[in-house]
C-alpha cells in the first residue's frame, strides 16, 4: 500500500487542509494526538506576532470513526484564525478584488520574485501566501498521524534543536530519549541548558539588531526494524527519501545523516561502524552511519539533521528592486519570526515520521493494523533467528 498525502491552503486563507491516503484501518487516532504536535510547533523562543493570533487545532473531517481509522482517506483541517483580518484580501471572489493592494517589491531570500515571473503574476502575495512556512502546520498534522502509526509498531520519532546561530548544544553522551525529554522543557527545544541560555541571548541580540537566526535540528528514530528502504534503486533508498523530505521544509538548505559532511573529512577507519554479535544479535559498535547503510535502516537509531537558514524577512531591510518601476528599495519591515528553529524541529520530526511510515507500509503493507502488525512480527521473528 502506498501512503500519499497532499496539503493545501494559503497562509492567510481560511484553512490549511491535508488529505492522507493509504493508511490502514483500525489505527487508534484522536484529534488530541495531532493537537499536541500542532501546539509544539507553535512554541519556541524567537517566534513573532502571528503565533499570538493562532491556536492551531485540527478537525478530522473524514477517514476516522469513533477513534479508529477506516482505511479511507483522512481529511485534516486547521483553521487560520488570522483569516478574519484577511477575508477580503484573500477572498476567492473576483468582486472582492482590491486594486491598490498589489505587492510589487519582492523580498530577498523568498520565493517572491522568481514566483511572480514564473507564474505570470503582478502581486507577490499570490506567491508568498503559499511559499510561507505556515503550511508546515498541515505537514505536522500529517506527521502526527504517522507518528501514531509508528508508535503502534514500537517506533519513536524524536526531534530537537542541535544548534542556533552557531551555538551548538553539547551532549553526545546524552541518550536520544533524554535529549528529547530535556528539549521538550526548553524554550529553544534543546537539551543543553548552558547552550540554551546563550541561544536565547543570541536571539535577543538578533531581535534588537533587526536580524534573524538559523540553526540545525536533529531527528532521532528509535525502534526502526532493519531493512526499511532498499539498495536496489535510487528512488527506493531511504536516505535519499529522508533527505528530500527534509530539504522540502521551507528555509532548509542542508541535510546530514549520521556523520554527514564530517564523513568526507575522515579516513575510512574512522567512518565505518564495525559489526559484532552480542546478546544473540548483530550490533554496530558505533553509529556514525546514523542507522542507514546501503539506503536501508540497519537497526541502529536513525539520526537525521537539517540546516535551516535565517528567516529572510528582516527588520533591518535588505536591498531589492520594485518589479514594476525597476527602482531599488530597501525591503519593507514586516511582522516575522526572529528564529523559528525550535518550530522547525517539530516539522522535521513530522517529515521523518511521514517517510518512515511510507517505508514501513511499503515493506509490511496490509489493509488493517492487524495485517501490518502480523507482518512485522513475522519478519522480526525471522530476523531474530537469522
Ligand atoms: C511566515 C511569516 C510569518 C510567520 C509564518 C511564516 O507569518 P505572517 O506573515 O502572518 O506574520 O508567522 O509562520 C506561521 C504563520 C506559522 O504558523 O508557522 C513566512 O513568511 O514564511
Amino acid at each position: 500500500m502506498e501512503l500519499r498525502y497532499l496539503t493545501a491552503g494559503e497562509s492567510h486563507g481560511p484553512v490549511l487542509t491535508a488529505i492522507i491516503e493509504g493508511l490502514p484501518a483500525n489505527l487508534d487516532l484522536a484529534e488530541a494526538d495531532i493537537n499536541r504536535d500542532l501546539a509544539r510547533r507553535q512554541e519556541g523562543y524567537g517566534r513573532g506576532g502571528r503565533m499570538q493570533i493562532e491556536r492551531d487545532q485540527v478537525e478530522i473531517l473524514s477517514g476516522v470513526r469513533w477513534g479508529k481509522t477506516l482505511g479511507s482517506p483522512l481529511t485534516l483541517s486547521v483553521r487560520n484564525r488570522d483569516w478574519e483580518n484577511w477575508s477580503q484580501k484573500m477572498s476567492p471572489r473576483s468582486e472582492d478584488r482590491m486594486t491598490d493592494q498589489a505587492i510589487t517589491q519582492p523580498r530577498p531570500g523568498h520565493a517572491d520574485l522568481t514566483g511572480v515571473i514564473k507564474y505570470h503574476q503582478d502581486d507577490c502575495r499570490n506567491i508568498l501566501e503559499r511559499s510561507s512556512a505556515r503550511e508546515t502546520a498541515a505537514r505536522v498534522a500529517v506527521g502526527a498521524v504517522c507518528k501514531r502509526l509508528l508508535a503502534e509498531l514500537g517506533m519513536e520519532v524524536l526531534g530537537y534543536v542541535a544548534e542556533i546561530g552557531g551555538i551548538v548544544a553539547v551532549g553526545d553522551a546524552v541518550p536520544f530519549r533524554e535529549r528529547f525529554q530535556r528539549s521538550e522543557e526548553s524554550p529553544c527545544r534543546t537539551f543543553d541548558v548552558d547552550a540554551e541560555q546563550r541561544m536565547m541571548a543570541a536571539i535577543d541580540q538578533a531581535r534588537e539588531a533587526g536580524d534573524s537566526l538559523g540553526g540545525v535540528v536533529e531527528v532521532a528514530v528509535l525502534g526502526a526494524p532493519l531493512g526499511l528502504g532498499s539498495h536496489v534503486h535510487w528512488d527506493r533508498r531511504l536516505d535519499a527519501r529522508l533527505a528530500a523530505a527534509m530539504m522540502s521544509i521551507q528555509a532548509f538548505k542542508g541535510v546530514e545523516i549520521g556523520l554527514g559532511f564530517e564523513a568526507a573529512r575522515r579516513p575510512g577507519s574512522q567512518v565505518h561502524d564495525e559489526i559484532a554479535w552480542q546478546g544473540q544479535q548483530f550490533v554496530r559498535l558505533t553509529n556514525r552511519a546514523g542507522g542507514l547503510e546501503g539506503g536501508m535502516t540497519n537497526g541502529a537509531p536513525l539520526v537525521v539533521r537539517g540546516a535551516m537558514k535565517p528567516i529572510p524577512t528582516l527588520y533591518q531591510p535588505l536591498q531589492s528592486v520594485d518589479f514594476v518601476s525597476k527602482q531599488p528599495f530597501a525591503a519593507a519591515i514586516e511582522r516575522s519570526d526572529v528564529c523559528a528553529v525550535p518550530a522547525a524541529a517539530v516539522v522535521a520530526e513530522a517529515m521523518v515520521a511521514i517517510e518512515l511510515a511510507r517505508a514501513v507500509l511499503e515493506k509490511f503493507g496490509g489493509d488493517a493494523m492487524e495485517d501490518l502488525q502480523g507482518n512485522l512480527a513475522a519478519y522480526m521473528e525471522y530476523v531474530k533467528g537469522f
